[in-house]
């Protein structure tokens, strides 16, 4: 059987650790998407609108821990999901872009071509800016060398790239594309610095380690417990990391986030004097609302495929490599702490007619994981992202640092289709609105998440921040009743007991997606989102802002 273009491709992707592709057909991209169907080398699903292919896509990789693909068309298909792009590459998603084109000679015909914007580059311009690593499939010579140059920037250093294939390229023959190169450490160079780190920590009075999200990027988290055990240290977890190893074996001291998040997180992250952080992004998500100023200049923070010390670097030796080095040399440390305080998670709720509030939400879906295992979880940006800082500790798709809306749903849905579990979906109504009519795809794909919708009728997390103006209120949709017309079973929910019997109910029925429509006054929220929002407000009085 040839290879060609399109094929050799589509077996790199699978090679590289792609099982599946999400996406929208256009005319640019119809021969890419005929040799999809007739390849069958990966399965595919198309959904309605590009940011939720973006944003399942998206959250495929995360979930697996391998590259999310979305096949888009040029132009209106490719810069319709330009944000949900942008969100995967602040967030260090293994996203890859493939978007259809027009053919060389069509560029020839003197004429402005249909989804052009500017130059028929500009697209090709635009996702420079998105991504790590781009090219145009224009030349069978080059094309395998090319795929491979891509594909595995987005594995080596977990950002999106972008791949354009011209449609009159599709079916041109061309060699096999050559196996990943994972470019692996200089040996030497991770035990040299797992060895300055390891002295570091020895000497130090309260060595911490904080996790993030690299440790799910590159599918090592059962490393990481491993040295933690070794050294005898709990881990606490970044914000954007909330969920790792949370199906190790590790006592976690919760989920860092300032003053807002875990006190025993709190203490532990910023009492340190080595403070070692591991695949963590340092953004003001996770650090904005540190209740003391954390010298960063004292930690140690391993991410991007450089060790960075404060005044020196060790470049390009991977999170995996320092980790199985520090593994490999440590023995357990004088200050080890290795019972750490687990924190309480909500529990107990109710089983009455008390009005519901967001935090009854965390201790409803508590109560299920205590009656039926725990489910992975992912949450859209709003409230639900902080009532979901109350759940315990399970596998979490969130946008916990570009923060855009929209993710939610479709990360449910592409955590269904990745998986085979159920997921739980936490979305606010105003981040419904936007992607989560995507659940209309799930009868034909078979999936059948579990939806908590939070509807306050606000946009509320922006009234925390700004409380008076009415263009926070939002009408009342009556989501749950148009899930019935979506394939799905919807209920509306206004007291505690009502939900409780709701979720046992959806958990119980897996023929089709459940939504629950929790209805919430408006100008309430999480105690978590209340804390952020106060930590915000004093960080800004203290900046003189
Ligand atoms: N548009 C997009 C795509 N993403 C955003 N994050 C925003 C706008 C700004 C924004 C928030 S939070 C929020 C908006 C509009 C309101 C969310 O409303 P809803 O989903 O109903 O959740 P809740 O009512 O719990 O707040 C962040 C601050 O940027
Ligand atoms: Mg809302």
């Amino acid at each position: 059987m040839t290879t060609t273009i399109a094929t050799a491709l589509l077996h790199a992707l699978k090679d590289r650790g792609a099982d599946r592709l999400f996406g929208i057909p256009g005319d640019f991209v119809l021969p890419f998407f005929r040799v999809i169907e007739d390849s069958a080398i990966l399965p595919w699903h198309t959904l309605s609108h590009e940011p939720g292919v973006g944003y399942a896509a998206d959250a495929a990789g995360r979930i697996t821990s391998t590259l999310g693909v979305a096949v888009v068309t040029y132009g209106a298909g490719a810069l319709n999901m330009v944000n949900a792009v942008a969100q995967a590459y602040a967030d260090k998603s293994p996203l890859v872009v493939i978007s259809g084109a027009p053919g060389a000679q069509e560029g020839k015909l003197g004429l402005s071509l249909h989804h052009q914007v500017k130059t028929l580059n500009s697209q090709f311009e635009i996702y420079r800016e998105l991504t790590c690593a781009q090219a145009v499939l224009n030349d069978p010579a080059t094309a395998p060398a090319e795929i491979a140059r891509v594909l595995d920037a987005a594995r080596k250093y977990s950002r999106p790239v972008y791949l354009e294939v011209p449609r009159d390229m599709v079916d041109t023959p061309c060699a096999p594309v050559p196996p990943f190169d994972p470019a692996p450490s200089d040996p030497d160079a991770a035990r040299a610095c797992a060895t300055e780190i390891l002295s570091r920590m020895r000497a130090a009075q309260s060595p911490a380690i904080l996790v993030g999200v690299e440790a799910r990027r590159y599918g090592i988290e059962d490393k990481i417990a491993a040295l933690c055990r070794k050294l005898g240290l709990p881990a606490a977890t970044s914000f954007m990391g909330r969920g790792l190893l949370s199906r190790e074996d590790l006592p976690l001291t919760g989920v860092y986030l300032g003053s807002a998040g875990s006190e025993t997180a709190a203490r532990h992250v910023e009492g340190s004097d080595c403070l070692l952080m591991l695949g963590v992004i340092v953004s003001d998500t996770n650090f904005g609302v540190s209740g003391r100023n954390i010298d960063l200049r004292g930690a140690i923070q391993a991410l991007d495929r450089n060790v960075t010390f404060a005044h020196h670097t060790y470049p390009e030796v991977t999170l995996e490599a320092l980790v199985e080095a520090m593994t490999e040399l440590a023995d357990p440390l004088d200050h080890a702490r290795p019972n750490a305080h687990v924190p309480d998670y909500a529990h107990g709720l109710p089983d009455d007619d008390t009005p519901l509030m967001p935090t009854h939400v965390a201790q409803a879906v508590n109560n299920l994981f205590d009656a039926h295992g725990r489910m992975p979880v992912a949450t859209d940006i709003g409230d639900c992202l902080f009532t979901g800082l109350e759940i315990v500790d399970t596998e979490f798709v969130a946008p916990g640092y570009y923060a855009s809306m929209g993710l939610g749903v479709p990360a449910g849905m592409a955590i269904a289709a990745c998986t085979g579990r159920r997921p739980i979906v936490l979305v606010g109504d105003g981040a419904f609105q936007m992607t989560g009519w995507e659940l209309g795809n799930c009868p034909k794909y078979g999936w059948a998440p579990i939806v908590i919708l939070f509807n306050n009728l606000s946009w509320e997390m922006l009234r925390a921040f700004q409380p008076g103006p009415s263009y926070h209120d939002l009408d009342d949709w009556h989501y749950a009743e148009i899930a019935n017309h979506l394939g799905g079973h919807g209920v509306r929910v206004h007291t505690c007991a009502e939900l409780g019997r709701a979720l046992a109910q959806a958990h119980a029925d897996d023929s089709r997606f459940q939504l629950i429509e929790v209805m919430l006054p408006r100008g309430a929220t999480s105690k978590t989102l209340a804390g952020f929002v106060g930590a915000v407000r004093e960080m800004s009085a203290l900046k003189g802002e």
